[in-house]
């Protein structure tokens, strides 16, 4: 009988060989096994077992090592009430084992990564590669639903040096689209209202963490000014982009991965008298305390530009859990209403629309009429097909003092309006899109990717369309 290592476990993890539907064996002319096993009462230590072979030919410069291995082996600790089996990861075996043994340091700990997330964001989506002093010791792990990675197997010593470098699953061009559901409208009305912009003598007192002061603080000077307003709009509008590049790829420059704590306690306050910034990097040392039997590191998760918090975590301790929601309490994320196009989402209250397509003149034009008043600002992403039609403009009438914005790329169409001194975007027929091509029906050829609109307050609205 000759042994198979399961690929999917380092083949000296010998209780992962035994207990995860392990390494396994097959008749092999020339091969035994052996078994072992011994209990007792009173602990075993030292050398356990020595096993003794009789050479049958050692040729020249034979290595024994290769001969004599060590499959599979479980340990239990008796202590307490019910049998501890030290778990994967833990009864390690080593390659040189059959001549020498020098075992591995006896850290008992397991580790965790948890994450504290928003409900609107997928934490599965990202997780973590854990390296060790400097060099990668596992795959990509991912958060589970429950927001949790069992890094046991990849510390095992208390003398190097580990990191936990974030990663995520979503490729640029899916993430990019999270971010286009991230950074919206509200964003940047509920940052003008911070900065006094509404006349509702609000200054100072809308936002209520340094979070969001850090979030949108896009130049980097310490300062919330009506520039970094304007920089986030400029964003929103895709004229400028917030976002800074590295060259590592626009998840390491828009994720910020924060500690638990050091999210909770980074006020503003901090923010404005130059306390050293918590570490946002995708890129965190851990130094595990191993005198603890389990020991995890959290984890809550911010976004750049994220300044309603929509999908940041929540901060303890303040109302920026519920900032979106912070003037209608009726509203959970469970019981939130989900829009006709599958989004969910929290805000302050709901506006009436309707959406259209039709054929006018041989051009294709999707009409958004806006019902409800007291709107400050309204967007909407829209997707075309762009194998049948081609984007030719977007006519707004919103009024004279609204900034209006509309830019397209690869098939979605980017428009919106912003009243930036807080007054109200007109009813009516607010937005017209324009396409180009020779259809006979509209139907089926442009959708909503998503909306996002604010009342004269600053706060978020969900657009209703009809
Ligand atoms: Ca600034
Ligand atoms: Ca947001």
């Amino acid at each position: 009988m000759k042994w198979t290592v399961n690929p999917n476990y380092d083949a000296n993890d010998l209780w992962a060989q035994w207990s995860t539907q392990g390494g396994s064996y097959t008749e092999v002319a020339g091969w035994e096994v052996d078994h072992v096993e011994a209990v007792s009462l009173s602990g075993i230590s030292g050398n356990y077992a020595t096993l003794k072979f009789k050479v049958k030919d050692a040729g020249a410069n034979h290595n024994y090592t290769d001969n004599i291995v060590f499959t599979m082996a479980r340990i239990t600790d008796n202590t307490g009430t019910s049998p501890y089996v030290f778990p994967v990861g833990k009864v390690r075996g080593y390659d040189t084992m059959s001549i020498t043994h020098i075992p591995l340091e006896d850290l008992d700990s397991n580790i965790y990564i948890k994450a504290d997330a928003n409900s609107n964001f997928d934490v599965t989506k990202v997780g973590v590669v854990v390296q060790k002093n400097g060099s990668p010791v596992s795959n990509n792990l991912y958060f589970d639903s429950g927001g949790q990675i069992n890094v046991t197997d990849y510390i095992t010593t208390s003398t190097d040096s580990y990191t936990l470098d974030f990663v995520t699953s979503y490729n640029a061009t899916e993430w990019e689209a999270l971010l286009d559901n991230i950074i919206t409208i509200s964003d940047v009305t509920l940052t003008l209202n911070e900065l006094g912009k509404y006349g509702h003598g609000n200054v100072g007192t809308v936002f209520t963490t340094g979070i969001q002061y850090s979030a949108v603080d896009s130049n980097n000077d310490r300062d919330l000014t009506p520039q970094d307003a304007y920089n986030l709009l400029g964003h929103v509008m895709g004229s400028i982009d917030i976002i800074p590049d590295d060259g590592t790829g626009i998840f390491n420059n828009s994720f910020k991965p924060i500690k638990k704590t050091d999210y909770n306690t980074w006020s503003i306050y901090k923010f404005k008298n130059n306390v050293t910034e918590p570490n946002h990097s995708v890129v965190h040392p851990i130094t595990v305390d191993f005198s603890q039997s389990s020991y995890t590191e959290w984890f809550k998760f911010g976004f750049i530009g994220d300044a309603n918090g929509s999908h940041s975590s929540p901060v303890d301790g303040t109302d920026a859990s519920s900032l979106t929601a912070r003037s209608n309490n009726n509203y959970t994320i469970s019981s939130a209403p989900v829009m006709s196009y599958g989004q969910q989402i929290l805000a302050d209250g709901i506006i009436q629309g309707e959406w259209s397509t039709a054929i006018e003149d041989g051009k294709v034009v999707a009409t958004l009429r806006l019902l409800s008043t007291e709107v400050t600002a309204l967007q909407l992403k829209v997707d075309y097909d762009n194998t049948v039609l081609t984007f030719e403009e977007a006519v707004f009438n919103t009024g004279n003092t609204v900034t209006n914005f509309a830019s397209e790329t690869n098939g979605r169409v980017n428009l919106g309006s912003i009243e930036q001194n807080g007054g109200e975007i007109d009813t009516g027929d607010v937005f017209k899109i324009y396409f180009d091509g020779n259809v006979t029906s509209p139907v089926g050829l442009v959708s909503i990717f998503n909306t996002d609109a604010a009342n004269t307050d600053g706060n978020r609205l969900i657009l209703n369309l009809q």
